[in-house]
């Protein structure tokens, strides 16, 4: 059988960042699933439909990311897939904190394994949300994302009222 993981997150929008725990996952498996989870109370910058599409072009050239969006607990995803393993990045101390909360819960409710990879120190810092500050204000973050990425907050931010 093929081995498969998950990457998940919002990806709003996809970074360097995630793109490398991505690439990375991505020779460790024979499939990785990147699953944007929707989160209600949270409204994005790109709708869910916009993050995959960005995700889409970035990560094509791996061969193996297949890239959806899920509504649900991230064990039920992976319940209908059958995906023993969810990949993600750590990124400092900070992080680790609520990540490990919701691996134990996540392994509790179904037996999931959660595999941190350290992050890259080049990414350590790098974090959507500060993307989008850095973006708003007319900040360059060409060496952050990619530049579909780039593109799409440029178009995005340029068409919004200060
Ligand atoms: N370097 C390396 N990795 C990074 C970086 C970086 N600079 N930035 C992000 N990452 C990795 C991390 O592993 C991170 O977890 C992942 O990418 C996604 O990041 P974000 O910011 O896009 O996504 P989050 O943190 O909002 O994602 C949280 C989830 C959506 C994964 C979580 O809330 C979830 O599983 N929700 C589904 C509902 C559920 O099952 N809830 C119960 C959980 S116990």
């Amino acid at each position: 059988p093929l081995r498969r993981a998950v990457c998940p997150g919002s990806f709003d929008p996809v970074t360097n960042g995630h793109l490398d725990i991505i690439a990375r996952a991505s020779r460790l498996y024979d499939v990785v699933h990147v699953a944007v989870m929707v989160n209600k109370a949270k409204q994005g910058l790109f709708t869910v439909d916009e993050r995959i599409e960005l995700l889409r072009e970035v990560t094509a050239e791996y061969g193996n990311v297949q890239v959806e969006a899920f509504h649900g607990l991230l064990v039920d995803f992976c319940k209908q897939r059958e995906i023993p393993a969810i990949v993600k990045g750590l990124r400092a101390v900070s992080d680790f904190d609520y990540e490990l909360q919701m691996a134990q819960m996540n392994n509790g409710l179904s037996g999931v394994e959660t595999l941190f990879v350290p992050t890259n120190p080049t990414y350590s810092f790098l974090s959507s949300s500060l993307v989008k500050e850095v973006a708003a204000w007319g900040g360059d973050v060409s060496h952050l994302v990619p530049p579909q990425v780039l593109q799409a907050l440029d178009e995005r931010l340029a068409r919004r009222p200060a």
